[in-house]
């Protein structure tokens, strides 16, 4: 039955038309996907302590950064800067979680900023600063 064979392969070439659509959707969901990943993966500070401007007791401090996506702790770093002006780095502790960076600090009374910058797994890095005061309120 030729007829039959004939609508067979007909149908046959709008298989194949509709899987080559579908692959190419699939490929434009996934760039999409993968974009959106990307943008979402920059690290963005969402808390710290010291929060921006919050005045601490003296003494021994915890500092702990917390960020929208996991860091590399060892691509990153802490730079506190002194009542007098200098600066000195701080050690990222192999503590927290993996959105987390923490340092300790032992510190007299006086104003502070703590500069970060950070790699985040897109392979972006940012940084900002943190101004604070160890003192009595
Ligand atoms: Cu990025």
């Amino acid at each position: 039955m030729p007829g039959a064979q004939a609508i067979l392969q007909m149908r046959r070439g709008e298989m194949q038309q509709v899987t080559r659509r579908m692959l190419g959707l699939f490929a434009v969901t996934a760039l999409t996907l993968a974009g959106a990943g990307k943008a979402q993966a920059h690290a963005i500070l969402l808390d710290s302590t010291p929060a921006i401007n919050a005045t601490m007791p003296p003494g021994k401090l915890t500092l702990q950064l917390r960020y929208n996506s996991r860091i590399d702790r060892k691509r990153s770093r802490l730079t506190l800067t002194l009542p007098d002006r200098s600066t000195q780095i701080l050690p990222i502790m192999d503590e927290g979680g993996e959105d987390t960076i923490v340092s300790h600090a032992d510190l007299p009374a006086g104003q502070y900023s703590l500069r970060w910058q950070v790699l985040a797994v897109d392979g972006h890095i940012t940084r900002g600063d943190i101004p604070f005061t160890a003192g009595e309120h």
